[in-house]
């Protein structure tokens, strides 16, 4: 999609509407909403997309190349270290970051495509492939109402085939969402590192083998960017060429009037309640029901705000 091409969304959802309970794009009235829309055909075309295959590519156009220069710049000391490979909410220290997560054409379509207010709430940079094993973000970043919640994914250079593409499964969206007492068999425990290789990776891709879906690398060009749907199985290719980087940039987003929780350290009776940061404002998001704040637990937002205040940017 082409920025140039998109007439703007601001009004559609209108003061005082109704919020959707399910994002546009997961839900069977997506083509009525469009149809009362006054956005362009671009925009438009970019939320089919995101509904049938729980991945769309955007173009923001000119300008894109300089931002990704301007956010390798600023994000290249974090790399330094020996073996640092990822860091986490770069945004914090990086206004280029800043800059591309309040874009207003992505928000404008993620808004079109979801109908309540978005806001970006953690950066991720990459040097090289992720190598991720296919997950969804669903059990990392989940909402109640469900699935609101998307990832954007930025092209810092191009992406070259052997450099450990972005992967994912057109469709898998719109299977049923995995959580950990799922595939622990109805055990309560939270999640560790073992218990996620051995009963998250292999359980998520048994379901897909199930239904016959096949993945597909994102060969994105600099300055493309490619959205996920909340519940879409994605990963990072292998590595095959050892020398190669595949500079990148994710950020993830909520949607307002929304309570925001971690799935994978939560239990049924017990969810952990988040309080997002909100890349736009450098504040906070209180999570709320209806209109209405709901409380975080006292820990939680001890930490949250400490992370916030001291401005960390963890690298792995
Ligand atoms: O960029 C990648 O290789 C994977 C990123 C990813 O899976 C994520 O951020 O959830």
């Amino acid at each position: 999609m082409n920025s140039t091409t998109m007439a703007s969304t601001k009004g559609d959802k209108g003061a005082g509407k109704a919020l959707p309970p399910i994002p546009w794009v997961e839900s069977d009235a997506l083509e009525a909403h469009l149809a009362t829309s006054q956005a362009g055909f671009a925009a438009k075309a970019f939320a089919r997309d995101l509904a049938r295959n729980g991945f769309a590519i955007l173009d923001l156009g000119e300008g894109m190349a300089t931002l990704c220069d301007r956010i390798v710049a600023e994000t290249a000391h974090h790399f330094a270290a020996p073996g640092v490979q990822r860091v986490h909410d770069a945004w914090r220290r990086s206004p280029a970051i800043r800059e591309f997560a309040t874009h207003p054409v992505l928000v404008e379509v993620l808004e079109l495509a979801y109908g309540r207010r978005t806001f970006p709430f953690q950066s991720l940079n990459f040097m090289r492939g992720s190598e991720q094993s296919i997950h969804c973000d669903t059990l990392h970043f989940h909402a109640d109402p469900a699935l609101f919640m998307c990832g954007v994914w930025l092209a810092l250079e191009d992406v070259t085939p052997g450099s450990g593409p972005l992967r994912y499964y057109p469709g898998s969206h719109r299977l049923p969402v995995l959580n950990m007492q799922d595939v622990q068999g109805g055990a309560a425990e939270p999640v560790t590192t073992t218990s996620y290789a051995q009963a998250y990776d292999p359980a998520i891709l048994a379901q897909l083998e199930a239904v016959g879906l096949q993945p597909v690398q994102a060969l994105l060009k600099k300055g493309q960017v490619g959205v996920w749907a909340a519940n879409l199985a994605h990963g990072g290719s292998p590595i095959l060429d050892p020398d190669s980087t595949r500079q990148s940039l994710v950020v993830h987003y909520y949607f307002e009037d929304c309570v925001y929780y971690t799935p994978m350290l939560s239990t049924a009776a017990k969810p952990l309640v988040r309080l997002p940061d909100n890349i736009a404002t450098g504040g906070w998001t209180w999570p709320r029901r209806q209109g209405r704040p709901v409380p975080v637990p006292l820990k939680y937002f001890g930490a949250a705000i400490a992370y916030n205040l001291l401005r960390l940017t963890p690298r792995f």
